[in-house]
């Protein structure tokens, strides 16, 4: 039973800081390691899942647990008193953004970590159990299309060069379940800047690792054949948004979550989070993003337009057909209902946008 051992790095910053800069906060460094102690000695987490398998904590973590590249593991700021959050004892160093705040209890790790969308390893909510051969670093992404410099970035680099900070966020799957995590990464706007959009950029198109082949070979982006990958969906997996969505302040790049990297099954090492749509336009694991004049195709609406829109705004009054959008559940229990908002809570940011 491991889930709550910290490898060093994530202990890294309160380790790193002078004892006096944080006797006074809630997590004495003492009573810090004290908590690991008995988190060591086992601490039993209850095999309460619904709708999927369960698995020992040790079996989550072997399968999609990323060593923390050295880069990351480097970068880790030294906190002040002011910005210091206690409660997140494990972050690697991005700092809270007080801005953003759930409204709701937030979700277990464990639970976040177990039942998660990522149909290039299978159409079932296990994925942690099937993202084993999946390696995540070395990585690059491409920014590419309509763009003053397009470039490909190295994942090592954007640890160094990116204003990292860690945001609570409500998110909202298209099928009803509902989480609320902490993301660490960057405003999607900060890293689009790096290229210069021109004016006749419109839409920002993602994508997700294809299939082994030539093209992304030779532009050395990594390819990967994920075992549902043979399966007749419209690989690889893209998804979009128009320009003055992506540069809106919500929309966000997360290379971490609850303080660590991102778990494989979350999209490592690199992922879009769109809190204000559904969880479908949040694209995983991101290999190329294309800037264009003309809304490009994305992978829930060419298989089923009638069902996935391009737009895909969380809205309790528009239902899916075959479902109602009305309410929602948060991982990882069914037994209660919570009201679904418009938006997904965020209309303050983004109504505007559709006014
Ligand atoms: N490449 C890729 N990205 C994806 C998906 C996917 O199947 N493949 N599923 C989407 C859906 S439907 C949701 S709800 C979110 C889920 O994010 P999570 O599994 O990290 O909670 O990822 C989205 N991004
Ligand atoms: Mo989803």
């Amino acid at each position: 039973m491991q889930y709550h051992i910290r490898k060093p790095w994530q202990l890294a910053q309160k380790l790193h800081t002078p004892e006096d800069v944080y006797v006074n906060r809630r997590w004495h460094r003492r009573e810090f390691l004290r908590t690991l102690g008995l988190s060591a000695a086992g601490i039993g987490m209850g095999a309460h899942l619904i709708g999927c398998d369960t698995a020992s904590d040790e079996e989550v973590l072997k399968s999609g647990k990323v060593e923390v590249p050295a880069a990351l593991a480097e970068r880790a700021p030294e906190p002040t008193e002011k910005e210091w959050e206690p409660a997140k004892d494990n972050s690697f160093g991005a700092l809270h953004n007080p801005n953003f705040e759930y409204g709701r209890p937030e979700t277990k790790e464990e639970d976040a970590s177990r039942y998660t969308n990522f149909y290039e390893f299978s159409g079932s909510k296990n994925n942690y159990s099937r993202v084993g051969d999946f390696e995540p670093h070395p990585w690059k992404f491409e920014i590419t299309g309509l763009c003053a410099k397009p470039r490909v970035f190295d994942i090592d680099d954007i640890y160094k060069m990116m204003p990292f900070e860690e945001r609570d966020y409500r998110h909202r799957c298209v099928e009803t379940w509902a989480m609320c995590v902490p993301w660490t990464g960057f405003a999607l706007s900060e890293l689009l800047k790096k290229v210069e959009p021109t004016a006749q950029a419109k839409f920002v198109g993602f994508q997700t690792f294809d299939v082994p082949n030539k093209k992304d070979e030779q532009a050395g982006l990594p390819t990967f054949a994920g075992p549902n990958m043979s399966s007749g969906y419209p690989w690889p997996y893209t998804e979009g948004l128009t320009i003055d969505e992506a540069m809106n302040e919500l929309a966000f790049i997360a290379t971490g979550i609850y303080g660590k990297p991102l778990a494989k099954q979350h999209g490592a090492p690199i992922r879009l989070v769109v809190p204000w749509k559904y969880g479908f336009k949040s694209c995983k694991s991101i290999v190329r993003i294309t800037l264009t004049d003309k809304q490009p195709a994305t992978f829930w609406n060419t298989l089923g337009p009638q069902e996935y829109g391009f737009t895909a705004n969380v809205n309790p009054e528009v239902p899916h057909p075959r479902w109602s959008q009305a309410t929602e559940w948060m991982l990882p229990s069914q037994a209660t209902r919570y009201d679904t908002v418009i938006y997904n809570g965020y209309g303050d940011y983004v109504a505007k946008l559709y006014a």
